[in-house]
């Protein structure tokens, strides 16, 4: 491996996160809220373990960290800046970049957070806990609203969220659109305030970039010329049901093609790289 990439895995899991555990913690959430959480990270977690079965040397019992690192930061994990050798012929715009750039935190958030819950390997403990985490931090950002601390958010504690700005339209209550639109995202059930498990109201971010992840743990099986490029050709029989395929990616830029999938394909798409082992014509 190149210097630079020791470099980065060494920057990566250089500084431990604070003892205390991370910030956003399942502990202050109302129990049905906790509960919910901690099914949900247990699915994901599940499907890692089941995962990381696939990559695990005969006589190894487990993963370490540092192993899993070392497989994900060869197909962009983690990486900001100067990327996609696509980028010459089609500049990204200024979305795009601070997109990656959220990408890039998110991986590094995941790995700190991992990394405080493992011990010398990974283990589904280590995957449940950080999983709750990631998947506590909305809630937990949500329940701050919570003014007078009744465990239930009304439209006026929401409405802070997203202040109004000057001469801006209000409806005869005071509120913005905005406002409204946002309130009523969470609030599924329609009896005027968010509470129970509409705090959470979706896991589906968290368990995309799960999927994301594990498929860039695998995606080095299908390139099966061994050319580090993902042709068209290989993508296609990878993922048949994927609409647009690129004409080519580079091994070392197959994160930034898994993200564009869609949330259905995403995991066939693992799967199917599960199955394939390490060479797909031995199959
Ligand atoms: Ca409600
Ligand atoms: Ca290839």
């Amino acid at each position: 491996m190149s210097r630079i990439f020791k470099f980065l895995l060494a920057a990566l899991i250089a500084f431990p996160a604070s003892a205390q555990g991370p910030a956003s913690d399942i502990e202050d959430l109302p129990e049905e809220v906790r509960r919910k959480i901690q099914q949900e990270a247990l699915g994901m977690a599940t499907e890692w373990i089941q995962t990381l079965k696939g990559l695990t040397r005969p006589n190894q019992k487990a993963i370490p960290l540092t192993d899993l690192i070392r497989k994900l930061m060869p197909h962009g994990f983690a990486k900001v800046g100067g990327v996609a050798s696509r980028d010459a012929e089609n500049p990204p715009d200024r979305w795009v970049i601070r997109r990656r750039e959220n990408d890039a935190k998110y991986d590094r958030k995941f790995i700190k957070t991992l990394q405080l819950y493992s011990t010398e390997s990974l283990t589904l403990q280590a995957f449940a806990k950080t999983i709750e985490s990631l998947l506590a931090v909305w809630p937990n950002k949500l329940l701050l609203l919570d003014a007078d601390g009744d465990g239930s958010i009304t439209l006026s504690e929401y409405a802070l969220s997203s202040p109004l700005v000057q001469d801006q339209q209000t409806d005869e209550d005071g509120f913005s659109q905005n406002q409204r639109r946002g309130f009523a995202y969470y609030d599924s059930n329609k009896n005027g305030v968010i509470d129970g498990t509409e705090i959470i109201r979706s896991t589906s971010y968290v368990e995309k970039k799960m999927r994301q992840y594990m498929a860039a743990l695998l995606i080095s099986r299908a390139d099966i010329d061994k050319d580090s490029i993902l042709s068209q050709s290989e993508l296609k029989e990878l993922s048949p049901k994927t609409k647009g395929l690129p004409a080519a990616i580079p091994l070392s830029e197959a994160i930034y093609w898994l993200r564009l999938i869609g949330s259905d394909d995403i995991a066939p798409l693992r799967d199917t790289l599960l199955e394939w082992k390490e060479n797909p014509t031995q199959n």
